[in-house]
């Protein structure tokens, strides 16, 4: 069978959209009270984003064959953590921008104290989410994937790694200490991603979720390593966020550290062993290779 581009289009966007609808009925209606907090919360989480980690719970749910309206749910859940963070780190306190997905930041749209709420409550909204609904047959495997996702937003996860960032600015860092900080601040929810979608079906055994979590931790430092080679290659039109800000914030990056060049071979590196780890899963792992070229090979 061929498998072109436009398979892996069609595909992804048929999921963007599942995931849209299932946030859209997740998040509080704007009408509700108090209206302004669910207005800014409804404002950051629908329409705009690549939708990436709901992506990687797709294609990981495809491995194991799980229930396609289960990982909407989990996928909804990791993209709601997602939100909170970008609302987070846009604030004054940490990274000041004012230019998000296209849009206005959420603290400049509404204000800091709501933005404050906003992504408190999206946080909270996630783990409810994961709660409230049947993700798995067995209740103590539901259990594990509250667990793996507020770990995988937590101090030991995506939040150690915010503040690792915030502590770098000026400071030269070496390649071990920058991989240890993305393996955090962006790795851990993309690694929550592939295997909360991927537990929504058919337990894998021992060796097989060490190729996942492996595939995993390719493709989230790969991910960061293209996202810092655009912060200097791309427009801040092309990607709807503020561009070349890192350098100017004097942040290190894998571009401050290795130079564009180096950088793009480590992509591509990262993307052969993000592959490698999914040998022997056959056709079942087609949407998780395609998402690997996708997060490597994306210009925005
Ligand atoms: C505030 C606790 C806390 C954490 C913030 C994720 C994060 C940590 C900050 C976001 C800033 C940033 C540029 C991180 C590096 C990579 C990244 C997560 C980029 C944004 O994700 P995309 O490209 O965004 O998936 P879209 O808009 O497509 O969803």
């Amino acid at each position: 069978m061929t498998i072109t581009t436009t398979d892996f289009q069609r595909w992804a966007s048929a999921h963007q959209q599942r995931i849209e609808v299932q946030l859209k009925a997740a998040l509080p209606s704007a009408e509700l009270a108090p209206q302004r907090l669910h207005q800014a919360m409804r404002y950051v989480a629908l329409g705009g984003g690549k939708r990436v980690r709901p992506l990687l719970a797709f294609a990981a749910g495809e491995v194991t064959r799980a229930d396609v309206g289960r990982v909407a749910i989990a996928g909804a859940a990791v993209e709601l953590i997602h939100a909170y963070s970008l609302v987070h780190d846009d604030l004054p306190c940490m990274d000041d921008d004012v230019l998000r997905r296209g849009k206005p930041t959420c603290h400049v749209e509404f204000d800091e104290a709501i933005a404050l709420l906003a992504g408190d409550a999206l946080q909270s909204l996630a783990i409810q989410l994961l709660a409230e609904h049947r993700l798995a047959d067995d209740p103590s495997a539901q259990l594990e994937m509250v667990r793996l996702l507020a770990a995988a937003a937590g101090s030991r996860g995506m939040a150690g790694g915010q503040a690792i960032d915030l502590a770098a600015v000026g400071v030269t860092l070496s390649l071990p200490e920058l991989e240890f900080m993305h393996i955090h601040k962006t790795g851990a929810l993309i690694r929550a991603a592939t295997l909360l979608g991927a537990r929504c079906g058919a337990a894998l055994d021992a060796a097989e979720l060490e190729q996942l979590d492996r595939f995993s931790k390719c493709i989230g430092l790969a991910f960061q390593v293209v996202d810092d080679v655009l912060d200097t290659d791309a427009t801040t039109a092309t990607l709807g966020k503020t561009a070349g800000k890192d350098a100017r914030h004097n942040k290190p990056t894998y571009v401050s550290v290795l130079g564009v060049a180096d950088a793009k071979k480590l992509a591509g590196e990262l993307r052969g062993d993000a592959l490698d780890a999914l040998d022997g899963f056959g056709e079942r792992a087609l949407r998780l290779r395609q998402l690997a070229d996708f997060i490597v090979l994306r210009k925005f």
